[in-house]
């Protein structure tokens, strides 16, 4: 019997997958077909896959041309399959060609012509084709510009800020550059909005009262109601409103997060958070300069408000005010939690280690400067030989990831719950309580 495999993503199975699976069948008497999984595709910088694994493999299993399906986990993972189901012929598109050569070692390698005029990215931006608007001026907006390229169906066609003079030569080159929002929003389907924090509440309200889908830089507003009531309106109005913070969408984070509460150093005892930059202190081209707290308090907060919940018992704090500039350049936060503490430091004009450190009864997660864009962290224990070390694909600080969960959730009509809404109100609330002075003390 000659045992034929080939491997592919089969994203919104189409004409081209299956006339290459119908000949790959023909080559032999038994198909294995290796369908890649959502990790793998992600470490080899396939990031804008629109479907589960699981609705990938019920698709080529749909075609009743496969024998076998399996997963495709690793890389490297051909020359095992190959060697495990001993088999004759591997076989792969001709846009492939050349690169699966080494598998000659092994068995007859055969390229299959690619069928022309047809492919997952471009029916991914048939499928989408989202019109985005940024609102805005902050330098960030130009990483997110560039980030959005990566990912299918997003064209970012314009830009709305109170002052056009602020902006960067590379949003002065949007399609769209205006100083009337209400424009912005008529030519728009979603907004991403990195504007001062004091803006964003009205900002986010006004373009869900018309509308339109929003993804908007966490704090979303200064206040817990307030907050409440725009994930409100956006459920009236059959929008998505989806909390922006780049750490929430990275891999290395997500998975930290499962491990510590899958109880990998025992029961969580204390979370310490520090966040600062003295570079973003005007967050150059700024109207106005961001506070400590609005700037990196929501990134500081996440991972304790994940791991801890937000039922805090008391909390305090502490803030160092520079009196020129009338905003807090340091500050620090206890909290009380019933069995656990956590503390936050943030700061715009003070330097430190940016890590984040999880205690637990059995270990501790080391989260080495600078945590919040980390690919990698270590679990540690009381004898190190037990040590872990864990490493992550992170492209593009997890901007890019953070515009395909955007992409995803409008298409689904529903949020994936990356950032628990929990949190969302609680990072709001903490917000309202720095500006109310509550629980506060100024040094
Ligand atoms: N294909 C084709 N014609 C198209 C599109 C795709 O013949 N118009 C083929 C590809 O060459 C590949 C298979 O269909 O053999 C699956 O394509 P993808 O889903 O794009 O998967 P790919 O990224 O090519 O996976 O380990 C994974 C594999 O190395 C490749």
């Amino acid at each position: 019997m000659k045992k034929v495999i080939t491997y592919g993503t089969y994203d919104l199975l189409h004409y081209g997958h299956i006339r290459l699976l119908e000949r790959a069948k023909n080559l032999g008497d038994y198909l294995i077909v290796g369908v890649t999984a959502d990790d793998f595709d992600k470490s080899r910088g396939k990031i804008n896959v629109r479907q589960s694994l699981m609705e990938r493999v019920e698709a080529v299993k749909a075609t009743g041309l496969a024998d076998e399906i399996i997963i495709e986990e690793y890389e490297g993972q051909k020359i095992d399959d190959i060697k495990r189901f001993e088999i004759d012929i591997f076989t792969i598109g001709s846009d492939w060609k050349g690169k699966f050569d080494y598998l000659k070692e092994y068995c007859e390698v055969i390229y299959l012509d690619r069928t022309e005029g047809i492919s997952s990215s471009e029916l991914r931006k048939k499928k989408s084709g989202l019109m985005l608007g940024l609102v805005g001026e902050a330098l960030f907006l130009d990483k997110f510009i560039k980030e959005s390229c990566y990912v299918n169906g997003v064209t970012v066609k314009g830009i709305y800020t109170p002052s056009v003079d602020l902006l960067s030569n590379q949003q002065r080159n949007l399609f769209i550059v205006t100083e009337d929002y209400d424009y912005l929003l008529k030519n728009v389907d979603a907004v991403f909005i990195y504007a001062h924090p004091k803006l964003r509440e009205r900002q986010v309200r006004y373009a869900l009262e018309r509308g339109k889908h929003v993804l908007c830089e966490s704090p979303v507003a200064l206040n817990e109601n307030k907050c409440r009531e725009l994930f409100e309106l956006a459920e009236a109005k059959g929008c998505i409103l989806m909390e922006a913070m780049k750490t929430a969408y990275s891999t290395a984070f997500s998975r930290l997060i499962l491990l510590a509460h899958g109880g990998k150093i025992g029961k969580i005892v204390s979370v310490d958070a520090t966040c600062t930059s003295l570079r973003d202190m005007y967050e150059e081209g700024e109207a106005e300069i961001w506070n400590s707290l609005n700037k990196w308090g929501p990134t500081a907060c996440l991972p304790i408000f994940q791991l801890l919940g937000t039922n805090y018992c008391e909390k305090k704090i502490i803030s160092h005010f520079n009196e020129n500039r009338k905003i807090d350049v340091f500050s620090k936060i206890d909290f009380l939690f019933r069995e656990a503490v956590a503390t936050v430091k943030v700061g715009i004009g003070v330097k430190s280690e940016g890590e984040l450190i999880i205690s637990g009864t059995q270990g501790y997660i080391y989260v080495p400067a600078p945590w919040w864009k980390t690919d990698y962290f270590e679990i540690r224990y009381e004898n190190p030989a037990e040590n872990k070390r864990y490493f992550y694909q992170l492209d593009g600080e997890g901007i890019r990831y953070e515009i395909v969960a955007f992409m995803r959730a409008i298409e689904k009509g529903k949020a994936d719950f990356y950032i628990d809404k929990n949190v969302t109100y609680a990072i709001a609330k903490l917000m309202e309580d720095f500006e109310n002075r509550k629980d506060f003390v100024q040094i």
